[in-house]
């Protein structure tokens, strides 16, 4: 029997206007829009085949070589949205094999350690939901697609793309206008390079999911931020981008992690993700951007105490300098300290 297999990479994406809270938790539907840099294929991403056969008995999903389940709602949402489009073309088109009705073998797998402490749903969803669509020969553009992988998990729909991507919150009820979107293509503005610091790997005791509803329930400065502030940032970052100006979008970068974590902050018990290393990481970014009196660097950090950093190919040494004067080991664009390097810096600043 005929075995139809195809495979998609999908690379993992940090946001440098934050998507924190859930106006509907069913459909992964977003308080607010937000704005993220996929990275690069070769850096961080998840590859995963997808194959179908009429004599699969079941749904299977290998993780990093571990046979994993799929019975969480947000696999079966998506795997159900896929299916219902590849049978509107075996409806059109009845000479179609029937793989809307056939059972899958996925066999996903990253390249970087889920222990790194960043997050792998992301591209996880996106290149699950890639690959099957592969599979499938879906017409669907990468936007239609988006929608299927922000159900599977709400940032995920953001590295369906590269480059500079925006995630538009949308207003309707069932969620079909709330879809990722390209600003720019990378090769656009390639200068751009991240660079993340492992300040700590354990994993986080708050989940995003958890936590974001916390503060949405009881924080009275997340609704000033969904409300006044992000709309606003949501139209400056996007100018900045197009417009390549990186003062500006680090700026606004630094200032909408800063914003985020304040909401945390002010949560209701409080939510921490930041600890003292991240403070020390922000202090440093500010002295060496005043100290060149122009943002060379911004610091941007998630649901944790990682910073990632992002800067332009042109100040790389000077910046690689400076930190370099507090760890002692940095590799390529994709550096990552280790967390006893950072430790170390602990002391030393
Ligand atoms: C973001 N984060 O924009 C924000 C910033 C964390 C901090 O998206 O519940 O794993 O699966 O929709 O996408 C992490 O939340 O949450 C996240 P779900 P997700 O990248």
């Amino acid at each position: 029997m005929s075995i139809y297999t195809a495979s998609a990479t999908a690379p993992v994406n940090i946001a440098t206007l934050k998507y924190w809270g859930k106006r509907d938790v069913s459909l992964n539907l977003p308080t607010n829009s937000s704005i993220s840099i996929t990275l690069s294929q070769d850096d961080l991403r998840t590859l995963t085949t997808a194959a179908t056969s009429q004599s699969f008995q079941e749904d299977q999903l290998w993780l990093n070589g571990q046979l994993e389940s799929l019975a969480s709602k947000r696999t079966q949402d998506c795997l159900r949205d896929l299916r219902q489009l590849r049978s509107e073309l075996e409806l059109q088109d009845p000479s179609l094999p029937k793989l809307s009705q056939w059972k899958l073998h996925l066999v996903s797998e990253n390249n970087f350690p889920t222990a790194a402490g960043l997050a792998s749903s992301a591209a996880g969803f996106a290149a699950l939901v890639a690959a099957i669509a592969q599979l499938f020969q879906l017409p669907q553009s990468m936007s239609e697609l988006s929608k299927i992988a922000r159900k599977g998990s709400g940032s995920a729909c953001r590295s369906l793309f590269g480059g500079y991507v925006a995630w538009e919150m949308g207003h309707l009820q069932d969620g079909s206008d709330s879809k990722a979107v390209q600003i720019l293509d990378q090769n656009q503005w390639p200068e751009m390079k991240a660079l993340i610091l492992v300040v700590s790997d354990i994993k986080k005791d708050v989940s995003s999911t958890q936590g974001m509803q916390l503060t949405v329930n009881t924080s009275d400065l997340f609704n000033y931020r969904v409300s006044t502030v992000v709309p606003e940032r949501f139209e400056s970052m996007k100018q900045a981008i197009l417009s390549k100006d990186f003062n500006q979008f680090a700026e606004l970068t630094m200032k909408d992690s800063n914003s985020f974590h304040a909401t945390c902050l002010d949560s209701y018990p409080p939510i921490f993700y930041i600890n003292d290393t991240s403070k020390r990481i922000i202090n440093l970014c500010h002295r060496i951007n005043s100290f060149y009196n122009t943002n060379i660097v911004a610091y941007t950090f998630d649901a944790g105490p990682n910073a990632v950093l992002y800067y332009l190919r042109g100040n790389e040494d000077k910046l690689l300098a400076i930190l370099n004067q507090f760890c002692d080991k940095i590799q390529g664009w994709d550096a990552k300290f280790s967390s006893e390097q950072i430790q170390n810096w602990n002391k030393i600043y």
